[in-house]
């Protein structure tokens, strides 16, 4: 505690602080709820988090494309809850850099829900239209003021390539384990490039994107249950709008958590893909292509396939990037994904006739 009022007192926060504590289930980030008593009496309570610098190498970039965003977005909606609000640093800077880490607070969203998987197809949807709203509201920002928080964040091919890398290397003598792993990812070493196929053929434009748009990356209000903000804004940057959409069924869609370790549970619901399209576009207010459109079951198998292969390419080099609770838990992450990948790949000409009832033409 002493530590962390240390740090908060370089913060421009109000009243007296009064408790603080381990906050949501972030694999990245170390984030803290922080209570504070207002000379009126009443409370008011911040998020402090500490960004990963082992995983976002530059943070001052990300503070700075944060902020950014921030500030144009919060001219196009009214509701303050509905963007995230950083509190500066009394030097008027964003962070606050000591000991090798980069700390930030923002405001806390209150009255407001985060669920780690939707209970109702209602607040699938719901998510869908806040991450769908979010591109669209980003559409005219001036994508080359952003900087790339994580090269190659959704470059597949290029995951790919780290991921056989790390089976050649097998640092920690885990690759004997995994070996059908391993063959499955190999297996689909052709479908890794399509979307940057497709992105070569202009099929797919670059557009401001979220790139981490799990259900717990949003936050939806307390009473009405509708969407509110969208959070977790460290990997903004270009990408494709298939890739959002994909992250978010790989996440939300699925019947099971993303850790669960009876896979018979796990599988990718379709009337949840259906819900998902329909909100996402509609948020997207019609912005997509048609081409984007029948890309979009592509995006959730890439999105999934891929964070498989993350999952197995940190179990191999020994859980340096994803928080880990249990030596294993990698792996069950990645079990996960894989089934959903195989479920994915059984029920796919009914994603893509779900996605062709959208398109326009
Ligand atoms: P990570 O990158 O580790 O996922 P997040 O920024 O997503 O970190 O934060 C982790 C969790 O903390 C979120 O899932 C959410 O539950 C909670 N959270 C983050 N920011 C806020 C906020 N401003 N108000 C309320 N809850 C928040
Ligand atoms: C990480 O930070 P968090 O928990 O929202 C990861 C995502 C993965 C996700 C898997 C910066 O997201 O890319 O899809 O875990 N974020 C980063 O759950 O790598
Ligand atoms: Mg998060």
């Amino acid at each position: 505690m002493r530590k962390t009022l240390e740090i908060l007192s370089h913060f421009k926060i109000e009243g007296e602080i009064t408790e603080c504590g381990p906050y949501g289930n972030g694999h990245i980030n170390d984030t803290v709820l922080v209570v504070s008593k207002l000379f009126d009496g009443t409370m008011k309570r911040y998020i402090l988090q500490s960004v990963n610098i082992n995983v976002f190498k530059r943070p001052l970039e990300v503070m700075e494309n944060i902020q950014r965003v921030t500030d144009f977005l919060r001219d196009k909606n009214e509701d303050e809850r509905a963007t995230m609000h950083l509190i500066p640093n009394k030097d008027g800077s964003s962070c606050y850099i000591v000991g090798g880490k980069c700390w930030r607070i923002y405001d806390f969203i209150e009255d407001s829900i985060c669920l780690d998987l939707p209970e109702t197809t209602e607040d699938f949807y719901q998510a869908a239209v806040a991450f769908g709203e979010f591109q669209k509201n980003l559409a005219d920002f001036p994508a080359e003021k952003l900087y790339e928080s994580i090269p190659d964040f959704h470059n597949t091919p290029k995951r790919y390539n780290d991921f056989i890398e790390a089976v050649n290397s097998d640092v920690c003598g885990r690759a004997k384990n995994v070996r059908e792993e391993i063959e499955f990812v190999k297996a689909r070493k052709d479908f890794c490039s399509v979307l940057y196929d497709a992105k070569d053929r202009g099929e797919i434009p670059l557009r401001v994107t979220h790139n981490d748009t799990k259900m717990n990356n949003v936050m939806l209000d307390g009473k009405t249950r509708k969407a509110l903000c969208v959070i977790d804004l460290d990997t903004i940057m270009p990408g494709f709008s298939v890739t959002d959409f994909g992250d978010a069924i790989r996440f939300g869609a699925s019947t099971a958590s993303e850790d669960e370790k009876d896979l018979s549970k796990v599988s990718m619901d379709l009337e949840m893909f259906d819900i998902y399209t329909k909100g996402f576009l509609e948020g997207c207010g019609g912005g997509l292509l048609d081409s984007e459109i029948m890309l979009l079951p592509e995006g959730a198998k890439m999105m999934t396939l891929e964070c498989g292969m993350r999952f197995l390419t940190d179990y191999l080099n020994g859980d340096t990037y994803f928080r880990v609770h249990y030596p294993e838990h990698n792996l069950d992450r990645c079990h996960t994904q894989f089934k959903l990948v195989s479920d994915m790949e059984e029920k796919w000409d009914k994603m893509k006739d779900i996605v062709k009832a959208y398109c326009k033409d």
